[in-house]
């Protein structure tokens, strides 16, 4: 079975990052979380970059806040596609350093980046990834845009009564 990464720099992440692991969960996509911090825990980051894509993972969300170099150190040791999620953390300025720390990647070297606190659809555009080699979660990404079609038309319904 295809499973999707989860890791963020802190635990105070989590708070942001658990809307990456419920959305894949609602599609029935094995998740495995984990705490891998680019400036406190390196080791852990090379081991886990080197391998991920050995043990099953075919996608990466990782997120950060302020100086938010796990994304794009992940990329660098990784074969496999990585998104990122700038966090506003606590040391963060309006949320702008960890957007820019995740967005400009040098050429050769890329990462998805998605909003600020942006997990949600990090977890859909993994899905996403997923479902281009994946009949069953592409028909799970169909119905749910058929939901978001339908609730938009749900609630525009009776608006000039
Ligand atoms: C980053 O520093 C983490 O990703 C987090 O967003 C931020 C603050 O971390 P803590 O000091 O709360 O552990 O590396």
């Amino acid at each position: 079975m295809s499973k999707v990464a989860v890791i963020m720099g802190s635990n105070s992440d989590m708070q942001v990052m658990q809307d990456a692991i419920d959305i894949l969960k609602e599609f029935d996509i094995e998740v495995e979380v984990d705490i891998v911090s680019a400036h406190r825990t390196p080791e852990k980051l090379f081991d886990f970059s080197k391998n991920a894509h050995t043990r099953g993972i075919k996608v990466i969300i990782a997120g950060a806040g302020g100086a938010a170099h796990l994304p794009g150190m992940v990329a660098s040791l990784s074969p496999l596609p990585i998104i990122g999620v700038p966090v506003k953390s606590s040391n963060s300025i309006d949320g702008w350093d960890s957007v820019l720390s995740i967005l400009q990647m040098p050429g050769g070297v890329p990462v998805a980046t998605v909003a600020l606190n942006g997990a949600k659809n990090a977890g859909i555009l993994a899905a996403q990834i997923l479902g281009s080699a994946d009949q069953s979660i592409l028909n799970k990404i169909v119905d749910y845009k058929e939901g978001l079609k339908a609730k938009v038309i749900d609630s525009a319904k009776g608006l000039n009564n």
